[in-house]
């Protein structure tokens, strides 16, 4: 099989993070690469003095790590500014927080020449490369520039709106039409895949064979759906052997027997983690007999503080955490326990399985990893229950999960209250059913997927795989 060559904005390079950031692309990423073993090309993670930027290269288990780094002034330009002011607000449909800057535009096109460079000194003529995220939408046609003939795929792990939002970045063609130079383009599901095929259509007027098959010039591109998987065996087992261990055993004492409700998300506005808590206010407003019974537990580690919005959005969290705690709380028990560490991913598992119920309400979300591993921790004999927002992409599998509107705090609460008091018979029936269809389109089932498609030679039947239908007992929350 041919060599693949990963390219993200982030590399893991063992040995260097410790392995506790959070960030669902570097996980489902170091899960791809430790099965296939292949090459790892991304950003180093040092900004350095412009002219004094260096390319390093280390193996570890098989796997080839090859790092650039970046001038500061790049940096702020290509990924402080294009990448997370204009491209993460407006791919989450937040036109409300772009920030529109054509300094900033060319130094993202500049940082994703550069990148083409130093690739080009690597590739070999077989390489299939894989391209990941929203920070390289151009890169193909950088490579394609310098004479790249190679199979180039790409996948979207956020979002990706409709053209009504799409045409609201100022010359989008430069950056969405760029998307032609891949053969194949992945998103997490059909509704992304929909809008991409619509704007091609639409808007760019580009011929086609059907809804996933473009015809740009001498090239042909396919557009996938690929939902992003997490290790689901891996994960019940990390859950199962970390719940016994001293500090999820610590953390469930101090509880003192009340029922936890866990969420976990990077601090980011697409979270919806201040509605949340505003949302669990509500549910202490209109259900009383839950006060001084549940405990929720967010771990929130920090996560781009250097950009504006995010301070913000941290600081308004705080607020409302102090608010909630001070309004419901008693000397013996804390509504809301807000931490910003991050934690390992054993402790998380066991967390997870220590939970009675997750929250996962983003606003928007390309997939959301943490709904999935929350469903992999758990006691299939005694689950909690998981309450999902409609707007993250895994709401496409998860369908007997308890599905809300994340915008309606009445309805979150409802949720919340449902959760609780869910009978057992139903707690396994919800979870069965979700942990079935995640368990057949696990992280190396979609790796797998989108190699293939990306490497056969003709055009793969490129829809998701299959969603459980909604089961007859469910009620759904909103
Ligand atoms: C992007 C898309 C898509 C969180 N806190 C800690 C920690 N985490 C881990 C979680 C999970 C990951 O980070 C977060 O993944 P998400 O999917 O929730 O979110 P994004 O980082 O926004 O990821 C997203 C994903 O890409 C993959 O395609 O699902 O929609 O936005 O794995 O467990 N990990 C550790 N400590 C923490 O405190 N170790």
């Amino acid at each position: 099989m041919a060599r693949v060559v990963v390219v993200s904005n982030r590399v893991a390079v063992p040995n260097r993070d410790g392995g506790a950031r959070a960030g669902g692309l570097e996980v489902v990423l170091r899960s791809f690469l430790k099965r296939n073993q292949g090459v790892w090309f991304g950003w180093s993670g040092r900004t350095v003095p412009k002219g004094e930027e260096k390319v390093r290269q280390s193996e570890h288990a098989g796997v080839t790590y090859i790092t650039a780094d970046i001038s500061r002034a790049d940096f702020q330009e290509y990924y402080n500014g294009f990448a997370n002011r204009m491209l993460w607000p407006i791919l989450h449909y937040r036109l409300d927080l772009v920030e529109f800057s054509s300094r900033d535009m060319a130094g993202y096109l500049r940082v994703n020449e550069m990148f083409a460079d130093r690739l080009l000194a690597f590739l070999k003529p077989d390489d299939v490369i894989w391209v990941h995220d929203y920070h390289f939408l151009p890169l193909a046609k950088a490579l394609r520039d310098r004479g790249v003939q190679n199979k180039i795929g790409f996948f979207l792990h956020i979002p990706f709106p409709p053209p009504d939002l799409l045409t609201a970045l100022p010359k989008h063609e430069r950056t969405i039409l760029s998307l032609c130079h891949y053969d194949l383009v992945g998103f997490q599901t059909d509704n992304d895949a929909d809008n991409l095929a619509d704007y091609l259509t639409n808007e760019s007027r580009m011929p086609s064979r059907d809804r996933r098959t473009f015809i740009a010039g001498q090239r042909t591109m396919r557009i996938g759906v690929f939902p992003v998987g997490v290790e689901m065996a891996e994960f019940e087992r990390l859950a199962r052997r970390t719940n016994r261990l001293a500090f999820a055993r610590e953390v469930l004492t101090s509880l003192a027997d009340r029922s936890m409700i866990i969420g976990v998300d990077r601090l980011d506005y697409s979270k919806g983690i201040g509605m949340r808590m505003r949302a669990f206010e509500q549910f202490l407003a209109d259900y009383p007999r839950w006060r001084g019974a549940v405990t929720y537990l967010q771990i929130t580690p920090r996560s781009r503080s250097e950009i504006r919005e995010y301070a913000d959005i941290e600081r308004r969290i705080d607020e409302t955490v102090g608010r909630v705690n001070g309004h419901y709380g008693e000397a013996s028990w804390t509504p809301i326990r807000y931490v910003n560490r991050p934690y390992s991913r054993s402790t998380l598992a066991g967390l997870y399985r220590a939970s009675r119920a997750a929250l996962v309400t983003p606003l928007r979300d390309g997939m959301n990893l943490v709904a999935k591993e929350y469903i992999a921790a758990q006691d299939p004999e005694d689950p909690g229950v998981l309450i999902l927002s409609r707007f993250a992409g895994a709401a496409v599998e998860c369908q007997a999960a308890l599905l809300v509107n994340p915008y309606d705090q009445e309805a979150v609460a409802a949720a919340i209250d449902q959760a609780l008091s869910m009978p057992l018979d139903e707690r396994r029936a919800r979870h069965r059913d979700v942990f079935n269809v995640l368990s057949e389109n696990d992280v190396k089932f979609w790796g797998n997927r989108f190699i293939d498609a990306l490497t056969c030679p003709e055009p793969a039947a490129a829809s998701a795989p299959r969603a459980v239908a909604a089961s007859p007992h469910l009620a759904a929350a909103e």
